[in-house]
């Protein structure tokens, strides 16, 4: 049986950088979560009998969220449902699963970095057929239907059992329960070198992988305790929780701050490393050493080779444009392509498909390559591993030799949150205005050399994606870059990024803020921070 059932449509259901995110109770209203997937399925065409793709970070109203998905698949003539065991998914496993079973698309749930429980955040975010997240062309589609639907299709069905692995049916629908690790860990398996990293493992090397309660833990204990042999209780943290614990599933020097600690303490093991909510994120620490995500980047792709996946080299390079030009670098000396893309993993679809990129990624620990759609946190992880078991050093020495050898691009990420969107977005504007009038004029001792809105022409599919942030380059090629956060559940996050070049090899110890003093002093000045928001400093330094 299937019901077809009046509603009235939201105005606020727009997919932001990485899907729909909202606090728990705005989903808990009535026909929300009906309404946002129904306007899915009414963008997209030609999924009659074909494969759905289900599956979330494991935070509360995940389960809920799925039962509603299953039976509103099942009633819009999808031939088959595949979702996790207990419904858990992590972001990087859903999309291999779409491109492995040749589903139609998938159904993430999550709001991957962002804190979990009954009032804090919840995500839902639609991904195609090539297992990434939906073009910018798709996703506006869906906001559009989500402002005149008025009916939505669910069957009249019992809920599934999401706890036992096998199949199931609802309606004319075929469910299969799937265990979330096994064809994840098995794709690892064909990328990466088990035999070295075992052999590392077995000699001594010792690693902590913080899985913050999120959805990384079951594959963590998989993949590095069982499969490569670490030590057990080598994932900390790693069963997933519907709240993560109460903490914010970030893997960043906030919120990881535990390992950050242990990594610089006198006992720190030789690789520290953490994932956040939905498992496409990376925090890599060695010794003593911490990697920023944009050197991290230039640094799996400059040894990526090393490793069997990788080991014909790559075709390109591609980065979100805020991300350091570290990568840019490594690019030119292997002589490939890098690509400049907007903010968000949607980007770096076309360059994958079309063969241009092999490797991505994005200043905010997001790296991956062309295995699966999505940024991926373990895959990350076990590069880094592959990389130190083959070369033999430790992540320190690894840095500095590729500082070295690049020069060094000194970098941070400083985010303004819970500031009043009005606020913001005055900020935005004023600093858009002021654009024309930037070049030439002499800032904190610094002079601009060109100011411009980033806009993206896609090369691939010949898209333009304008305003994607306002980025301010000086003379030596220093820059500041300013955008506002799209994944925020209240206000607006400003965000200020800031990078400084350092060829010399005498002047790579700086302390990272201190050498980009005079950056910080002139992105206040250029962007009016202080006058706009009220805030003095940063919420979050990154
Ligand atoms: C942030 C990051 C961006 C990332 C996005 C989704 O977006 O800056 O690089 O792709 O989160 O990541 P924004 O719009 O808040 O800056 V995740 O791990 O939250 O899916
Ligand atoms: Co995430």
């Amino acid at each position: 049986m299937i019901s077809i059932v009046e509603t009235t449509p939201y105005d606020d259901q727009k997919p932001g950088t990485s899907g729909l995110r909202k606090k728990v109770p705005v989903f808990q209203q009535k026909n929300y979560v009906e309404n946002f997937i129904q306007s899915i399925f009414d963008s997209v065409a030609g999924y009659r009998g074909e494969t759905l793709v289900i599956g979330g970070d494991g935070r509360y109203f995940n389960r809920e969220a799925i039962q509603i998905a299953i039976k509103m698949a099942s009633a819009n003539g999808f031939g088959r449902v595949i979702v996790g065991r207990g419904g858990i998914l992590s972001t990087p496993a859903a999309s291999h699963l779409i491109r492995k079973n040749e589903a139609f698309g998938g159904i993430v749930l999550s709001a991957s970095h962002n804190p979990g429980g009954p009032n804090e955040d919840f995500g839902i975010k639609y991904n195609v057929g090539n297992g990434g997240p939906a073009p910018e062309k798709v996703t506006e589609a869906i906001y559009a239907r989500s402002r005149e639907i008025d009916r939505y299709a669910i069957a009249d069905v019992p809920d599934i059992d999401l706890d036992t692995v096998g199949s199931f049916s609802a309606g004319d629908m075929t469910v299969e329960v799937v265990d979330p690790v096994a064809d994840y860990a098995e794709l690892m398996e064909s990328l990466f070198d088990f035999d070295a990293i075992r052999a590392m493992f077995a000699s001594g090397f010792r690693m902590v992988f913080d899985a913050m309660h999120a959805v990384t833990g079951p594959y963590a204990v998989e993949i590095l305790e069982r499969r490569l042999g670490a030590a057990q209780g080598t994932a900390r943290n790693a069963d997933p929780l519907p709240d993560f614990g109460g903490h914010h599933p970030d893997p960043n020097l906030v919120h990881a701050r535990d390992l950050f600690d242990l990594m610089m303490s006198y006992d720190a093991p030789d690789f520290g490393a953490a994932s956040d909510g939905d498992g496409d994120r990376n925090l890599v620490i060695g010794r003593g050493m911490f990697v920023t995500p944009s050197d991290s980047l230039a640094m799996l792709a400059a040894n990526a080779h090393l490793a069997p996946g990788y080991s014909d080299g790559l075709k390109g390079i591609a980065r979100s444009m805020p991300t350091s030009a570290a990568a840019d670098r490594v690019a030119e000396k292997l002589g490939i392509g890098i690509y400049e893309t907007p903010t968000g993993w949607k980007f770096f679809g076309n360059l994958l498909d079309a063969g241009l990129a092999t490797i991505c990624g994005e200043e905010s620990a997001g790296t991956g390559s062309d295995h699966v759609r999505e940024k991926d946190g373990l895959w990350a992880v076990l590069l880094w591993l592959n990389i130190l078991a083959v070369r033999k050093e430790s992540v320190a020495e690894i840095v500095r030799g590729h500082w070295k050898t690049y020069g060094r691009n000194y970098y941070s990420r400083h985010d303004y949150e819970g500031v009043e969107t009005d606020a913001a977005n005055r900020l935005m504007d004023a600093l858009r205005t002021a654009l024309p009038n930037l070049p030439g004029r002499t800032v904190a001792g610094l002079t601009v050399e060109a100011a411009d809105d980033f806009a993206y022409h896609d090369p691939v599919d010949g898209s333009v994606s304008e305003k994607q942030g306002v980025r301010v380059l000086f003379t030596g090629g220093s820059r500041v870059v300013f955008r506002l956060s799209g994944t925020g559940t209240s206000g607006a996050t400003l965000r200020v990024y800031i990078e400084r070049y350092e060829p010399d090899a005498d002047r790579h110890d700086i302390e990272t803020q201190e050498a980009l003093a005079d950056l910080i002093a002139a992105a206040d000045e250029i962007a009016g921070i202080k006058k706009h928001t009220g805030r003095s400093a940063p919420s979050v330094i990154t």
